[in-house]
């Protein structure tokens, strides 16, 4: 049979990462930031840094060039790209894998359903992995684009029981991955305690991101029981810093073998 991306690759790496207590550093590319001549540069800075993985989307879509962006990148890494869309619009084949977000922390029905619909008869044409994934947002402190964008209140920072129920319910529908977020450049990022609790209840891998700024609160992230932390922000800001990310993170590597 024909190999194709829709093999479950990605998906099978990150049930390994969790099976076998390793971690790995994403970075997020947001299309709308990137400008495509400088691409090459940053894409230098991201291989340099150490990171594993891409991922690209944005809570917004001020420019239709997610496509161009994907296979650009795809050009000059070996990295997987994974979409991380913001909108059913952010999508392209030439992209290892998409999250196929549901927003299960939120109740409103375009985002755990409508936009499913619309986008999946195109999916289902494409040569690419969907990954099931229940996005569960989580309170980081101040209003977040991705809080403003789906009107949908965040799980509170100190209530672990609801994100763990809240992940339950999405392992029992069938999802395989699930992404807490505090959102892009939160003051706080997702918990430990409420990263443990979920990663101790649950089989699903999982991914941890907003407001990680340092190797410190990246460490806690992995150490907590994250498998892949994602970057935005602050590769934005000071992408010299993804070299001390990187470290934070796979040193948790060690600690759990
Ligand atoms: C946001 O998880 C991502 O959806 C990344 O957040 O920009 O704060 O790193 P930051």
């Amino acid at each position: 049979m024909k190999k194709t991306k829709s093999s479950n690759t990605v998906l099978s790496r990150l049930q390994e990462l969790k099976a076998t207590n390793k971690h790995q550093l994403a970075v997020l590319l947001d299309p709308d930031k990137v400008d495509r001549t400088s691409l090459y540069a940053q894409v230098e800075k991201v291989n340099e840094g150490g990171a594993d993985v891409i991922l690209v989307g944005g809570s917004l879509l001020l420019h239709q060039q997610t496509d161009e962006i994907i296979r650009d990148l795809k050009k000059m890494t070996d990295l997987p790209v994974i979409i991380f869309p913001g909108s059913p619009m952010q999508m392209s084949e030439a992209a290892d894998a998409l999250l196929f977000l549901s927003l299960i922390s939120g109740r409103n029905p375009e985002l755990l359903i409508g936009h499913h619909v619309r986008s999946a008869p195109i999916l289902k044409k494409m040569d690419i992995e969907v990954i099931s994934t229940g996005y569960m947002l989580v309170d980081g402190g101040k209003p977040t684009t991705v809080s403003y964008i789906t009107q949908t209140a965040p799980i509170p920072h100190d209530k672990a029981q609801i994100a763990l129920c809240t992940a339950m319910a999405g392992e029992l529908l069938g999802m395989k991955t699930l992404y807490l977020d505090s959102g892009s450049g939160a003051a706080w990022p997702v918990p430990s305690e409420m990263i443990s609790a979920v990663s101790e209840h649950s089989e699903l891998p999982l991914i941890i991101g907003g407001g990680i700024s340092n190797g410190e609160t990246a460490f806690q992230a992995a150490n907590a029981g994250a498998q892949l932390i994602v970057v935005g922000t602050a590769f934005e800001n000071k992408p010299s810093l993804l070299k001390e990310l990187a470290a934070a993170v796979h040193s948790c590597d060690k600690i759990h073998t």
